[in-house]
């Protein structure tokens, strides 16, 4: 085949073959990660719901690890119960997920406390650029109120009174 023939059956290959066969996208599975970089919860209500996305595919089943971990200034065990659960989408499943983190609502006074959250372990996704969280505990105990302690004068008025009764009665006696 001539040079010229060649080019002619290319430019004929290429305007026949339909456009979409050029660049046929691969079928993704997706990324997962949190809805939101950070997430509060006032303690009163004790069982925040924390959601884990999947975006950009669906293709295939996929799981991760969703857990609480060390580094926030929230106590584990005291503020929070710690936890670990697993995710699963399954194939063409891109709906959300969500796992719950339990707060302690303990009655203390305290600063709001942070709680880390993580995701790890991605099983046929990968993880997207949201892969960490904090959760704030929004303190809602407040302290009671300072009984307030008499004043000196009044100790000594209430004093005063007494001794005048005391003095009264014993004249009484007297008579
Ligand atoms: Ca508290």
């Amino acid at each position: 085949m001539r040079r010229g023939h060649l080019a002619s059956a290319l430019a004929i290959l290429l305007f026949v073959v339909p456009p979409q066969l050029h660049a046929q996208p691969l079928p993704a599975a997706g990324t997962l990660q949190f809805s939101a970089p950070t997430y509060a919860i006032p303690e009163a209500l004790g069982a925040p719901k924390i959601t884990v996305t999947r975006v950009g595919g669906s293709d295939g089943a996929a799981s991760v690890t969703a857990a609480t971990i060390a580094g926030g200034s929230a106590t584990a065990g005291t503020d929070y119960t710690p936890t670990t659960v697993t995710l699963t989408w399954a194939d063409g499943d891109s709906t959300s997920r969500t796992f719950t983190v339990l707060i302690v609502v303990d009655g203390v006074v305290e600063p709001d406390e942070t709680v880390n959250l993580a995701l790890s372990a991605p099983s046929g996704a990968t993880l997207g650029a949201q892969a960490t969280a904090v959760l704030t505990i929004i303190d809602h105990d407040v302290a009671a109120p300072v009984t307030s302690i008499p004043a000196l004068s009044e100790w000594a008025a209430a004093l005063l009174v007494l001794m005048i009764g005391a003095v009264g009665i014993h004249r009484l006696w007297a008579c």
